[in-house]
């Protein structure tokens, strides 16, 4: 790839102030936006810039997908489906210049130090990264032997999950367990300036958020400590779901691939629901699961079905949640980014402001992505992928 310029000048850009739609340039130097003006107003003299043509483009933060197995999940069949791990291209295809990293069933091949290896090497691949320590399990698989110091002190540490609840795969942790756990990620987060936030795994059993009201009736920690996803994968659950975003508690809905099943509740549905309900869209994520296997159990727990997550379907859930009119441009990327940042706590993540970092993407009318910027860095330009992962075989 030809040696990139420091400065970028992309012109005429659709941007979003205040929710508000405003033509722009922006001027991206290094890793980070320099100015946002009206347009023609950013004189460069003396200095080498790349010219980016953006009238007709509209312009967001890039996405940050909030739980994505990258070193590969799976194994709920055996050996033969431990799902592959992600690319870097695969990312940049969907617009995704942001992972949380995790693990999930398979703690037994899959180990938190693969984990953090993956997360740093798709960080020199260009995209921004982070990891949850642990697996579906409790007590969870750690760096330091204690969930809390792992927290604490590695930097790309900044929460544990996903622990399995209400799921026939879980370890059955006694309430008791699962209390301890999440103060251990309070803690932990407080000591290591980071949010902390307990990723919970909620599967299909009865005793569905349980634990979780529980918690925030019998203990002094916030419903704000936890993030329970695949909270639409049924409507029991996206009903409890409900109740507990009104006691001021996230959700991660998954981006479950079309049609859904009978039982699961669509992120399209479940935001209309939510929007609906009151004023909790930024209390909602948005994730891919990619790279985690998707298992199908019969009513005798047995392995029916299976196939890979893949952030395909989180991309075509942002452009249909848009298209059909479910939530602006701008609400949606406040959705798939925005509160992404501010939940995890994501330093100069998650907006496009002077000072933030330059992740940003650009769609054209039809919300087809054109440019994808990591911290700068051009990871496709005119609806190609030029980022490229060390052993990527693409030419
Ligand atoms: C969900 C990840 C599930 C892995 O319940 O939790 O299995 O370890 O790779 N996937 N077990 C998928 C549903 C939300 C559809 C995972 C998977
Ligand atoms: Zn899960």
């Amino acid at each position: 790839m030809s040696e990139e310029k420091f400065f970028k000048l992309i012109s005429g850009l659709l941007v979003f102030e205040k929710g508000e739609p405003v033509i722009r340039d922006l001027l991206l130097a290094g890793e980070k936006i320099a100015a946002i003006e009206k347009p023609g107003a950013i004189k460069i003299n003396g200095l080498e810039v790349e010219q980016i043509e953006g009238t007709g483009l509209q312009a967001i933060p890039g996405f940050i997908d909030p739980h994505v197995h990258i070193t590969g999940g799976g194994g709920e069949g055996g050996p033969a489906t431990r799902a592959p791990e992600i690319q870097v291209e695969d990312c940049v295809r969907f617009g995704v210049t942001g992972v949380i990293g995790l693990l999930g069933t398979d703690s037994v091949t899959r180990h938190p130090s693969s984990l953090l290896a993956k997360a740093r090497a798709l960080e020199i691949e260009g995209l921004n990264t982070w990891i949850m320590v642990g697996a579906y399990n409790l007590p969870t698989p750690t760096f330091t032997g204690s969930v809390r110091s792992d927290i604490a002190l590695i930097d790309k540490v900044i929460g544990a999950g996903e622990i399995a609840l209400s799921d026939h795969r879980s370890s059955q942790p006694t309430f008791e367990e699962f209390i301890k756990f999440v103060a251990e990620c309070r803690v932990g987060g407080m000591l290591g300036g980071k949010a902390g936030l307990a990723n919970l795994h909620l599967g299909d059993g009865p005793r569905g958020l349980d634990y979780l009201f529980r918690m925030v009736e019998e203990t002094e920690i916030p419903a704000t400590q936890v993030i329970p996803t695949h909270i639409n994968r049924n409507r029991f659950l996206f009903a409890q779901g409900l109740k507990w975003l009104e006691k001021g508690g996230y959700l991660d809905l998954t981006a479950m691939p079309e049609p859904v099943a009978e039982d699961e509740v669509s992120v399209l549905k479940a935001l209309i629901e939510i929007k609906a309900r009151g004023d909790y869209l930024n209390q909602v994520t948005v994730s891919s699961d990619g790279n985690g296997s998707l298992p199908v159990f019969d009513q005798s727990g047995r392995l029916v079905g299976l196939t890979v997550a893949s952030q395909k379907d989180y991309f075509q859930t942002f452009q249909e949640l848009v298209r059909q009119k479910i939530l602006t441009l701008s609400e949606a990327s406040q959705v798939f980014s925005t509160n992404v940042a501010e939940i995890y706590k994501l330093k100069g993540k998650g907006k496009l402001s002077p000072g933030y970092d330059a992740d940003l993407l650009l769609l054209n009318e039809e919300l087809q992505l054109k440019y994808v910027f990591s911290r700068g860095k051009t990871m496709m330009a005119n609806g190609q992928i030029k980022a490229r992962g060390t052993f990527s075989t693409r030419d």
